[in-house]
């Protein structure tokens, strides 16, 4: 069995190489883009495996992806490639959506042409709900996308249904919720937080001040689960009898400022809210304060340049169909979620 994953640099194509050598025999080819530095800290388990292997791809070369798919003939293109920053995509939507919408379509064609038994996963997106009609989402609710961002996975969503009615491909793009972990990008919210709340511990801890955390809207809502989780369900939904489209989600919804409150309390670091709007801060506690010695007391305050030109407000989602059908069976709940990120970085901190 061969499998071609993209994105591999990333969270969920590094996540998703781990569970395939675990969890099957097959040989796994891992695409990256042609960069002069690239970043392989996500793939230090999995590079020197000789079942895996580096291929050069681009979502943006249709002639990377045709030879590709006819060279390697796989049995499955997991694409977990991606512009997959939200806030960035109004900066460079066309790039987003030539990545995100058109990518999806040349992976669509190679497999159409060179292998057309492979079976095809497009990483779809909560995004694509946007501002939503009603509470929780399932497969069935209403594209309205806010961003670019969400344009495209809207767009890639149609691509796939078309090439899989057209052409008869096992083609499917199944709805991610948020998704986190220890391999997150810096510049998402969680991570941006789990780093920022190491950076602060290991301060206070060495009796030095530190600068705050700066966020933008605390008051978004975000079904978060853990990216390992996912990996197995995506895995599950490729290995249908017929595709079918599915939502996968934890069916619990959170503030980003619940967020920060548990990521904090992971730390030991008693932290208080006031102000509200663009003055909320959040400082430590009179107790802590005195207790610990510590003359810097903010540890969030609000930068407006986070906020977003339109804002998805509130997503929670409705997995129950991947829970009994496939009987995808998350393990990891939002606490431990938020306990293995803030932990994992007090303990990789570097100053
Ligand atoms: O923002 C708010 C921000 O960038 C979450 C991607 O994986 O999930 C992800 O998209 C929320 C938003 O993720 C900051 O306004 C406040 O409401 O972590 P995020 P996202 O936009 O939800 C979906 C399902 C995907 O498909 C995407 O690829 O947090 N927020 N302050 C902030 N967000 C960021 N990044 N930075 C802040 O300072």
């Amino acid at each position: 069995m061969k499998v071609i994953v993209t994105g591999i640099l990333g969270q969920d194509g590094a996540n998703m190489v781990e569970y395939l050598l675990k969890n099957t025999e097959a040989k796994i080819f891992g695409m990256i883009r042609r960069t002069s530095n690239p970043n392989f800290v996500n793939c230090k388990a999995f590079i020197k495996n000789e079942r895996f292997q580096l291929v050069y791809g681009d979502l943006s070369d249709s002639v990377s992806l045709d030879n590709l798919v006819r060279d390697i003939q796989p049995d499955y293109f997991i694409n977990f490639a991606a512009q997959s920053f939200v806030g960035c995509s109004w900066e460079i939507p066309l790039q987003t959506f030539d990545a995100n919408a058109t990518g999806v379509a040349r992976c669509l064609e190679a497999v159409r042409r060179f292998q057309p038994k492979c079976r095809f996963y497009s990483a779809g997106s909560s995004e694509e709900f946007g501002d939503v009609q009603y509470s929780p989402q399932d497969i069935h609710h209403p594209v309205r996308p806010r961003s670019p961002y969400g344009a495209s996975k809207a767009a890639a969503r149609h691509l796939v249904k078309v090439y899989r009615e057209s052409y008869n491909l096992y083609a499917v793009h199944s709805i991610l919720f948020n998704h986190e972990g220890t391999k997150r990008g810096e510049e998402f919210v969680t991570r941006k937080i789990s780093k920022g709340v190491a950076r602060i511990y290991h301060a206070i801890k060495n009796n030095q001040s530190f600068s705050p955390i700066e966020l933008g809207n605390l008051d978004a809502q975000r079904d978060w689960s853990d990216s390992e989780d996912f990996v197995d369900g995506v895995w599950k939904i490729m290995n249908q009898e017929k595709p079918k489209d599915y939502v996968l989600s934890s069916n619990e919804t959170h503030t980003i400022r619940e967020f920060i409150n548990k990521s904090f309390l992971c730390a030991g670091i008693d932290g208080v809210w006031h102000g509200s709007g663009q003055q909320e801060e959040m400082s430590v506690s009179t107790e802590y304060a005195i207790k610990n010695e510590i003359q810097s007391s903010i540890l969030v305050k609000i930068n407006p340049k986070f906020y977003r030109p339109a804002e998805v407000e509130l997503l929670l989602g409705d997995s129950t169909p991947a829970r009994k059908e496939l009987g995808w069976n998350p393990k990891i709940s939002f606490d431990n979620l938020v306990e293995r990120m803030v932990k994992y970085d007090i303990e990789i901190f570097k100053i």
